[in-house]
This record gives C-alpha cells, structure tokens and sequence, in this order.
C-alpha cells in the first residue's frame, strides 16, 4: 500500500526534481523535458516518496496552475513551464495580448527599470494576463509591485512570445522601455 501523500508537497517536489535538479532522484529529462512515468514513480520510490499512479494523477490533475503534463499515451510526464535546465518545449511563437502583466517585490522594482526584466535562473522571463496571479507570482518575493508590459510594441519591435501549454506567457526578455509600473 502507498502511504496517503501531501498533494502541495508532492506538488513541489515534482517541480523541484522535473524543473531544476532531475539529477537528485537519479532521473534523466529528454531534450523536451519529458521523463518516464515509470521511471519517476520507481525513483521516487527510491528515495522514499513513494507515490501511486493513481496519486501522481491527482497531483497533476489539482496543480492550481496546471504545471505537469502527461504525454498523450500517458507513459511520460514533464514540466509544463519554469525549469532552469536546459530543455527545449518546442512551443511556437504566437501572437501575445497587446497588455501582459508581471508581479515582482518592490525591492527588484529599481533594477528591473533601470535595466528590463532578465530570465534570471529560467528560460523566459514569465507574464500573465491575470494580474491576481501575477499579484501572487509577485508577493512570493516580498511586498508586491505589478507591472505591465506592452507586449504589442515589443512584438512589433521584434520581440517573440511563447505560450505554455498552462497559459503562461513566455519571452527572453523585457527591456525598460516596454515596462510600466501600475499604481
Ligand atoms: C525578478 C511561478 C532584479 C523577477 C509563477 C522575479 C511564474 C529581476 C525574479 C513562475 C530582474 C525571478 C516564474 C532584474 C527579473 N533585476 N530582479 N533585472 N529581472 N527580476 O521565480 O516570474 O509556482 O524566476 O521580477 O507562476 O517570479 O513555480 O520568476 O521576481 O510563472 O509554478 O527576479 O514561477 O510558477 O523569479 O516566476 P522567478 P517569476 P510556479
């Protein structure tokens, strides 16, 4: 019998090891970011997660912003978006919203002005069209400040977008010009 689970703890632990560090279960991504379902529950296992099917299901089913994704044969899982590995989603570009919003700590605000929203440790810098998300993605970092982006100059100006299969927008980067603060 597995052991009942923590659906937010298992939740993060999947990010952690299909985002950032595959390597500390022993679990190897493809190019794509994808894994063995298998492989995943017998590494899990392994270091003491142990996690049914049925469980991992209802981690992917109930992550609040849709993180994890099965293959459509259901034998492999990754990452929706965020690692800091290196993959390649194989997303299209596609056509943003003329307005995209990003929620940060205010104590980043004078840095980002001054020199444009960087990916830091991810492949893209993340926007959102739902500022209560953004709101939220912000205040993980300290008292929030929201900006929004026009994303409709930038893509006029060359700029590409990306969308991930759970609606978060993706781009390389923000330069200062297309960054306005909302009061
Ligand atoms: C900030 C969550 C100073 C940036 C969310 C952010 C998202 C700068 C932090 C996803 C900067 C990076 C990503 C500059 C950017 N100077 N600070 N030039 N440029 N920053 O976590 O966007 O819950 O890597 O504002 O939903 O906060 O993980 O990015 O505060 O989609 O599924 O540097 O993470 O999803 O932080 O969040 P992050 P993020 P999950």
């Amino acid at each position: 019998m597995t052991p009942p689970h923590n659906l937010k703890s298992t939740s993060k632990f999947l990010s952690l090891v299909l985002r950032h560090e595959p390597q500390r279960i022993g679990l190897t991504l493809d190019a794509a970011g994808w894994t063995p379902v298998q492989d995943l529950l017998d590494k899990l296992a392994a270091v003491g997660q142990s996690l049914s099917r049925e469980q991992l299901q209802t981690v992917v089913d109930t992550s609040d912003k849709k993180r994890f994704a099965f293959s459509d044969d259901g034998t492999r899982i990754r990452a929706n978006q965020g690692h800091s590995v290196e993959v390649d989603l194989g997303l299209a570009p596609v056509q943003p919203p003329d307005v995209l919003h990003h929620g940060t700590a205010s104590r980043f605000l004078a840095s980002i002005l001054a020199g444009g929203l960087d990916k830091r440790e991810r492949h893209h810098v993340h926007l959102t069209t739902d500022l209560d998300i953004a709101r939220s993605v912000g205040q993980r970092y300290g008292a929030v400040v929201l900006l929004d982006i026009v994303a409709a100059q930038m893509v006029a100006d060359g700029h590409v977008f990306f969308r991930s299969d759970n609606g978060v927008w993706l781009t390389d980067s923000v330069p200062p010009r297309y960054l306005k603060l909302r009061t």
